[in-house]
């Protein structure tokens, strides 16, 4: 389709084109697309409105929790709720997955999300996101149960994120390839600026906390070595959208694995790396936590963390054969 199509307009053309894609999607995402068009404006004036410093809350990460991350938990919920779609909301800055209230209709699909991740960033203008994943329920219970989160990101039927940079971007699959929209902030739209996005099967770029070099295992220090001596740049934001949004479009790896401090790493698995997972393999690129693929690995718990290595094939496949020498 054109550059310039709407979102609404692309949603509508994708329905047409794959009729199994029943309307759910293009409401769901329309919502999370306005979610997004929200918090956009409030991440690009944070430094204006007191939106800084802590509400003195912690999530249950025991971190002390960004007013921001607050008000975008708040506001993806506020904005899915009322679809009719969704019997359950998961968060990283929700202890127990949010039940659609009695009063809302309620759905078939369960969304989970990292609703600002980067928040460390927020107050020092580096580009944050929001990554988001949807799951068809498994039971037909009144209620949403743990069941219905706990699923292998091979089973997800959409994800996205959104970076609030120097443009604010949606990207997204729902496995018919990985399009991305750049917000209008005059007409208050997401175009289609990137459509079926593909990343380059290697990149010049490797991210990795070289802060933790310490603490690597031997294949981790191994890989970073051979980069360094291949000549590739160091790139690490520290925001993660922010390094694998880079990664997708001029190719690369991210690399957050295991180390002595972190046996599982950092990150999380149902929805931080499972949904940039779903998104790299569309793009044709891999995520693994080392030894298996992340879209295969069966979640036991809500909030478990895993080493997540992801990016360009070909980089992905050097830093696995360092691991694994
Ligand atoms: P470190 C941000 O807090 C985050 O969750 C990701 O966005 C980012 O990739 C990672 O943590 C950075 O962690 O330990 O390198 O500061």
């Amino acid at each position: 389709m054109e550059l310039g199509t709407t979102f609404t307009q692309f949603l509508i053309e994708q329905q047409r084109k794959y009729p199994a894609a029943t309307g759910d999607f293009t409401s769901l995402l329309s919502e999370i697309a306005t979610a997004a068009k929200i918090l956009s404006r409030e991440v690009n004036k944070a430094g204006l409105i007191d939106l800084f410093g802590y509400n003195g809350k912690q999530n249950v990460h025991g971190e002390q929790v960004q007013k921001l991350d607050q008000f975008a938990n708040d506001t993806f919920i506020k904005a899915l709720c009322h679809t009719g779609h969704l019997i359950g909301i998961a968060s990283e800055e929700m202890e127990e997955p949010y039940q659609i209230p009695d009063s809302c209709p309620k759905g078939k699909y369960v969304f989970m999300m990292d609703p600002l991740d980067g928040s460390s960033n927020i107050d020092v203008n580096i580009s944050i996101g929001s990554i988001f994943s949807i799951y068809r329920r498994k039971g037909d219970s009144e209620n949403a149960t743990m069941d219905d989160f706990l699923q292998k990101g091979r089973d997800q039927i959409c994800a996205g994120y959104i970076i609030y940079g120097s443009s604010t971007m949606m990207v997204y699959t729902t496995g018919v390839g990985v399009h991305g929209f750049t917000l209008d902030p005059g007409i208050g739209e997401f175009l289609l600026s990137h459509e079926n996005i593909q990343i380059p099967s290697r990149g010049t770029y490797y991210s990795i906390n070289e802060g933790n070099a310490l603490n690597w295992e031997k294949g981790v220090s191994c890989y970073v070595e051979q980069a360094k001596q291949k000549g590739k740049s160091a790139r690490y934001v520290g925001s993660l959208v922010a390094d694998f949004h880079r990664n997708l479009l001029k190719g690369g790896v991210f690399l957050y694995p295991s180390d002595r401090k972190n046996k599982n790493g950092k990150l999380r698995l149902l929805y931080e790396a499972s949904p940039l997972a779903f998104i790299v393999e569309q793009a044709q690129g891999k995520a693994t936590d080392g030894t298996e693929n992340i879209l295969d690995k069966i979640p036991e718990k809500l909030h478990q963390r895993i080493p997540l290595i992801i990016g360009s094939p070909e980089d992905v496949d050097e830093v696995v054969a360092c691991l694994s020498s």
